[in-house]
């Protein structure tokens, strides 16, 4: 069954990963699925067509058959069940990935967040130099404990996982803070999921996007 899922047609980072449907393009990489791209623009994503597939009006959606899907989170656990790749086999080591799944998305990610919009979107308010240093500590105060817990590990739990495509994707967006220097372990392990090829390909996708808008 053809996979389908949305993506921007204008990304406002012109396709270098920091969208959310490259989590999805990573997953299903990973696992091997071929998949299309309907791309939306923002005003499409608050019409009634879109509005169907994500109550939010957001991107990205999954379509598969009579399945829709919207959420990165559940998105990526519906790959990872259905296909092989991105879950231990064994039931303790399974429930440890989606831990960290978890983990990413609802402890790691809220700050993140929060430093992404305090840099790019109130950067220019007049409370936005007092505000920074409190955003950034929050998010500080996640990485260490995060970066003491892996040590020198090569990922999370063993084998890379669906928690570590997550946490990864979420790392991701305090690179250009510079606060990621503060754990070198952690720069590596994102730099060790950038360099897997189910991730550039995710990427190289993307950003043909991109391209392809300049071309035409
Ligand atoms: N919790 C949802 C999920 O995980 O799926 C969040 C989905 C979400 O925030 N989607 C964003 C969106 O559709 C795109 S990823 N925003 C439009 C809207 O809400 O109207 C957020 C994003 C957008 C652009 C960049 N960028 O280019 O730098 C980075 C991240």
């Amino acid at each position: 069954m053809t996979i389908i899922i949305t993506a921007f047609e204008r990304s406002p980072d012109g396709g270098k990963g920091l969208a959310r449907d490259t989590r999805i393009r990573w997953a299903l990489e990973e696992v091997g699925q071929p998949y299309e791209v309907r791309l939306v623009s923002f005003s499409a994503m608050k019409q009634a067509a879109h509005l169907a597939l994500h109550p939010f009006g957001q991107i990205p959606t999954y379509e598969e058959g009579d399945l829709v899907l919207f959420e990165t989170g559940a998105i990526v656990f519906h790959i990872a069940e259905r296909h092989a790749g991105l879950l231990p086999e064994d039931a303790n080591a399974r429930a440890r990935a989606i831990m960290w799944m978890f983990a990413a998305l609802s402890t790691m990610e809220p700050p993140i967040l929060e430093l992404t919009t305090a840099r790019l979107l109130e950067g220019d308010r007049s409370w936005a130099a007092q505000r920074m240093p409190l955003v950034a500590d929050r998010v500080r105060n996640r990485l260490g404990p995060l970066s003491h817990h892996f040590g020198d590990a090569d990922w999370l739990d063993g084998a890379f996982s669906a928690g570590d495509l997550m946490m990864v994707s979420v790392l991701l967006r305090v690179k250009a803070s510079g606060l990621l220097d503060d754990t070198p372990n952690l720069a590596a392990y994102v730099a060790r999921g950038e360099a897997r090829p189910a991730y550039k390909r995710a990427c190289d996708a993307q950003l043909a996007v991109a391209g392809n808008q300049q071309i035409g």
